[in-house]
């Protein structure tokens, strides 16, 4: 089915204009056969004649169950529950337990860094990782980021200062950076936003010219390299999130990799209230553990890296070619002669797209299309940034621009090609009626 020909009427949302159409199954709500509504591995077959048979207008969803952002990998069952209830018996859930450990090892190989310090999420991971670079002062961030980037620093009473972004790559721009540097500046935070690489050779040359530390938030980038190398090696630490929505997930979890002996020793005291041995607190530290169930997950998960590649990478280029051939539309590019893992499918909308962003947005979830309108509207826009800086916006001008452009698609493993074809439909058929 070309995507074109998967018309949805637009008419009473964007015009008066009819549209060729293919779904069939296009009941209004209330008339349709329970058994016959639609599962989300077979795509609603609804013909869609005007805009009257949009979901936005009271006809039936094309999804019956909500398309969710950000379904969770997971890795073989049976191996995971095997491990689970070895740990029931072991009677050891937590503190730095032997399969958090074994995870920790893993990690560390799978990077090739020295030290994995695994947390219990990535904020934790951030946090302590500021702390144990004794950052203070004013930190550039982006804030093209999720909240947690900037929130880490504010909860450490550290200054976010937040620099501007490349569109083009929706990563830190370096002589945005440059520009934000004052005597108060302590460090560059930056961030692999959507797993692909921050410009981090600009961002050592910086941190080096201006004596700055220099860590990033690899949360999105687990498996993916720059220059054939790993993410994680890179900076003074780099922080992972191994959250339920990431590529690699522990249900919650995080870590901080480095290769700074010293530094990795302070942060594994840190993460457990600062106890070097019984008794004995050298640092105030606080509650960053690992569980063991958590770490279970995530050795099962590692065992299953290539699958979720191979699946979000067929999500990826599926998307990719069947928006290529709407006009205002345009999947943001993985480079794929390094190794990625495809998580997020980026779609930016472009001004003479005939349909706001997010106009959208609303269609879409009417459909049970669960797009997200990450990172919008940027962290400088929320609280408790928007009231301590709030002209923020006006050096920001390429983080407004792609905040208000980007929306991001359903993936993952329960995803069929044949549900993508569905989606996209829409999308087309929103560009076609308005043309
Ligand atoms: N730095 C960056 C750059 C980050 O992106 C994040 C987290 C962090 C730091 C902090 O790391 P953590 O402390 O979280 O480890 C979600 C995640 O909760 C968050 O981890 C993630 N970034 C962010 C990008 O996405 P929300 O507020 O969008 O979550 P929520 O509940 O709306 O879920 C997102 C979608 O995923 C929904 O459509 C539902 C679906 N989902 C969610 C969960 C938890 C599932 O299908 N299954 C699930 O188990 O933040």
């Amino acid at each position: 089915m070309k995507a074109k020909e998967a018309l949805v009427g637009l008419e009473a949302v964007e015009g008066e204009k009819s549209g060729p159409v293919v779904r069939s199954l296009g009941n209004r709500r209330g008339d349709a056969d329970p058994s016959a509504r639609p599962s989300n591995d077979m795509p609603a077959l609804k013909t869609v004649n005007s805009a009257k048979d949009l979901a936005i207008n009271d006809a039936l969803p094309m999804f019956a169950e909500p398309l969710h952002v950000g379904r969770p990998n997971i890795g073989n069952h049976g191996r995971f529950l095997k491990r689970a209830s070895e740990i029931l018996q072991s009677g050891w859930l937590s503190n730095n337990g032997p399969v958090a450990q074994e995870f920790e090892r893993q990690i560390e190989a799978f990077l090739g860094v020295k030290h994995c310090v695994a947390m219990c999420n990535g904020t934790i991971a951030l946090e302590i990782a500021t702390r144990a670079l004794e950052l203070k002062g004013e930190v550039i961030v982006p804030s093209y980021t999720f909240i947690a980037t900037a929130h880490a620093l504010q909860w450490q009473e550290i200054t976010p200062i937040f620099a501007d972004i490349d569109p083009a790559t929706h990563n830190l721009d370096p002589s945005a950076v440059w520009r934000m540097i004052t005597p108060r500046t302590t460090g560059i935070l930056g961030v692999h936003l959507w797993g692909r690489p921050s410009p981090v050779k600009e961002l050592e040359a910086i941190a080096k010219e201006h004596g700055l530390r220099l860590m990033f938030d690899a949360s999105h980038g687990f498996g993916c390299t720059l220059n054939g190398k790993l993410l994680g090696g890179f900076g003074e630490c780099e922080v992972f999130s191994f959250h339920a929505t990431k590529f690699f997930n522990t249900f919650e979890g995080g870590a901080v990799v480095t290769n700074n002996d010293t530094l990795a020793e302070k942060m594994r005291l840190m993460r457990n209230f600062g106890f070097q041995g019984y008794d004995n607190v050298i640092y105030p530290g606080t509650n960053g553990k690992m569980t063991e169930i958590a770490a279970a997950m995530g050795l099962t998960n590692l065992e299953e890296l290539e699958d979720f590649v191979a699946i979000n990478q067929r999500n990826y280029r599926c998307y990719r070619d069947a928006i290529a051939s709407i006009p205002g539309l345009s999947v943001l590019e993985y480079n794929e002669s390094e190794l990625n893992n495809y998580q997020y499918i980026v779609v930016e909308v472009a001004p003479y797209f005939p349909v706001s962003r997010d106009r959208i947005v609303e269609i879409l979830h009417a459909e049970n299309i669960l797009v997200r309108k990450y990172f919008w509207p940027g962290c400088h826009n929320m609280q408790p940034y928007k009231s301590y800086y709030p002209h923020a916006g006006m050096v920001l001008p390429n983080t407004n621009l792609v905040s208000e452009r980007v929306i991001v698609f359903p993936a993952g493993a329960l995803l069929e090609t044949k549900t993508i074809c569905a989606i996209t439909s829409v999308l087309a058929a929103l560009m076609s009626a308005a043309a």
